[in-house]
């Protein structure tokens, strides 16, 4: 309070983390951002608007793990993974053009964490593949997965055990015949459709 800090023993808060050049994530390897704050240079990276062709804060190489992160704002592409990734307790306070993008084949499990703010896309999936997200929490955004609008490659997408609310479009969207959502054990708030353009018998909710 006012008292202690006129003496000087209230710890300062963290100051974000200004991240200039993508940070890589070696295939395999762990990064750890211990529960520190990480923005991106606008005039580097991207400003988190709308504009495509923004660069992501990380970049994951096949196999890479991210935990204890919070990304803050602005987010330009947030984070790119080419091949299986996984993502532990990452929070985007406020999503940028979007959150993650698979951006080459592989397995995305998402656990814990959460995404706020996201005008449009939460997850961007540009490869075949599968995402699975459990444990997380969602608020104020347009759609929480979504396949590369117009392809037709097979994406499988679950969703359990999360909080998701105040969604504009849908949970899950896909354009593909083939591709398939599941949604477990989760709680919705002001979700107009949980499934979007998926065929009849791929999707199921319990
Ligand atoms: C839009 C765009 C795609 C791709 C995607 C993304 O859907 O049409 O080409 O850029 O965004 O990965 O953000
Ligand atoms: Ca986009
Ligand atoms: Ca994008």
């Amino acid at each position: 309070g006012l008292v202690a800090s006129i003496f000087g023993v209230m710890p300062a808060a963290a100051a974000p983390t200004v991240v200039n050049s993508t940070i890589v994530v070696p295939k395999g390897t762990t990064y750890d951002g211990q529960g520190k704050t990480f923005v991106a240079n606008p005039s580097t990276l991207g400003d988190g608007s709308q504009a495509e062709n923004q660069k992501p804060v990380f970049r994951l190489e096949a196999g890479a793990t991210l935990k204890n992160v919070i990304i803050g704002a602005p987010a330009a592409d947030g984070v790119h993974c080419y091949g299986n990734c996984n993502i532990s307790n990452v929070v985007w306070q406020d999503v940028g053009e979007d959150a993650l993008t698979l951006k080459s084949s592989g397995t995305v499990n998402i656990t814990g964490g959460a995404a706020y703010k996201a005008y449009d896309k939460v997850f961007q999936i540009n490869a075949a593949g599968t995402i699975n997200i459990k444990n997380f929490r969602a608020d104020d955004i347009g759609k929480l997965v979504r396949q590369n609008g117009g392809t037709t490659f097979t994406v499988n997408m679950t969703l359990d055990n999360s909080n998701i609310s105040n969604v504009k479009d849908a949970i899950m969207r896909t354009d593909s015949s083939s591709s398939q959502g599941r949604i477990t054990n989760t709680r919705y708030s002001k979700v107009p459709t949980l499934f979007k353009g998926f065929a009849s018998g791929k999707t199921s909710q319990s």
